[in-house]
C-alpha cells in the first residue's frame, strides 16, 4: 500500500479505492478576463495550481484510477440558485448575469467550462454542484459508493471556500482526505496558509496536507 509523507502524520491509501477530485477549475475562476479577475482578484495565484493537478491526473489516468472533475453553477433558470447567494456582494453584474465570458457560473456557459488544460476525458464523472461543498446536492457521495472509494485526493480552487467545504462534508461521510499543498489555491496567499493549517491540525481533523511531489513519489515507489 503506497505511503506518503504528510502532515500531521504519514497517509496509506490504498490506489483502487481511492479517487482524485479536481473542483472547480473553471475559467470564470482561473482565466484572465473571467469573473474572478472581475472581482478584483489576481488569476495568477490560481494558476500556478494548473501544472502540478496535470502532472497528478496523468498519473492517476496511467494508472486508470477514478478522476471525478467538479464544477460551481446554476441551471439557466436559475431555480437552484438560492436568493442569499444571489445578491449576497451587492454586485452590480454577479451570478446569473451577462459577465466577460457569459452568463456567470450558469452551466452551458463559456466561463463555467473547466480550462483546457483539464479538460475532463469522457469516463471521467463531471459533478455539477450548486454549493460550494462537492457533496451538497450532487451524486458524488453515490458515485463514490459506487466505485468502493474510501480515500480522496483533493485538488482544486479555492481552498478556503469549495475545497474546505468539501473536505469538511468529506470528513462527516467517513472518506479519508489528503489535500495537495501546490494543486489548491485561494486569491488571498493568508487564506491558502492557514486553510491549509487547519486541515491537518489537532491530529488531521479534517485530513491530511502533502505536496504533488510526495504523492506521486509514493506512487512511484508503489505502482499498483
Ligand atoms: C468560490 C470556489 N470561491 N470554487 N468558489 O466562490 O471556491
Amino acid at each position: 500500500m503506497p505511503v506518503v509523507s504528510a502532515l500531521p502524520y504519514a497517509f496509506s491509501f490504498e490506489p483502487e479505492k481511492t479517487a482524485l477530485l479536481i473542483i472547480d477549475m473553471q475559467r470564470d475562476f482561473l482565466e484572465p478576463g473571467g469573473f474572478g479577475e472581475m472581482l478584483g482578484n489576481d488569476v495568477s495565484q490560481l494558476r500556478t495550481t494548473i501544472e502540478p493537478i496535470r502532472e497528478v491526473l496523468e498519473r492517476f489516468r496511467q494508472q486508470q484510477l477514478l478522476v471525478i472533475h467538479t464544477r460551481e453553477g446554476h441551471r439557466p433558470d436559475l431555480t437552484d440558485l438560492p436568493a442569499s447567494k444571489r445578491s449576497r456582494g451587492n454586485l452590480s453584474c454577479g451570478i446569473g448575469d451577462v459577465g466577460p465570458m457569459g452568463r456567470i457560473l450558469v452551466r452551458g456557459e463559456a466561463g463555467h467550462a473547466i480550462i483546457d488544460e483539464l479538460q475532463p476525458l469522457p469516463n471521467e464523472p463531471v459533478i455539477d454542484k450548486p454549493g460550494k461543498g462537492s457533496f451538497y446536492a450532487t451524486d458524488l457521495q453515490t458515485i463514490l459508493q459506487n466505485h468502493g472509494i474510501t480515500s480522496l485526493i483533493v485538488t482544486g480552487v479555492t481552498t478556503e471556500v469549495c475545497v474546505h467545504t468539501t473536505v469538511r462534508e468529506a470528513n462527516d461521510r467517513g472518506y479519508e482526505c489528503l489535500v495537495l499543498t501546490d494543486c489548491v489555491a485561494s486569491y488571498f496567499p493568508e487564506f491558502q496558509r492557514v486553510a491549509l493549517e487547519m486541515i491537518a491540525a489537532q491530529g488531521g481533523i479534517f485530513g491530511w496536507t502533502t505536496s504533488s511531489e510526495a504523492l506521486i513519489t509514493a506512487f512511484e515507489k508503489e505502482p499498483s
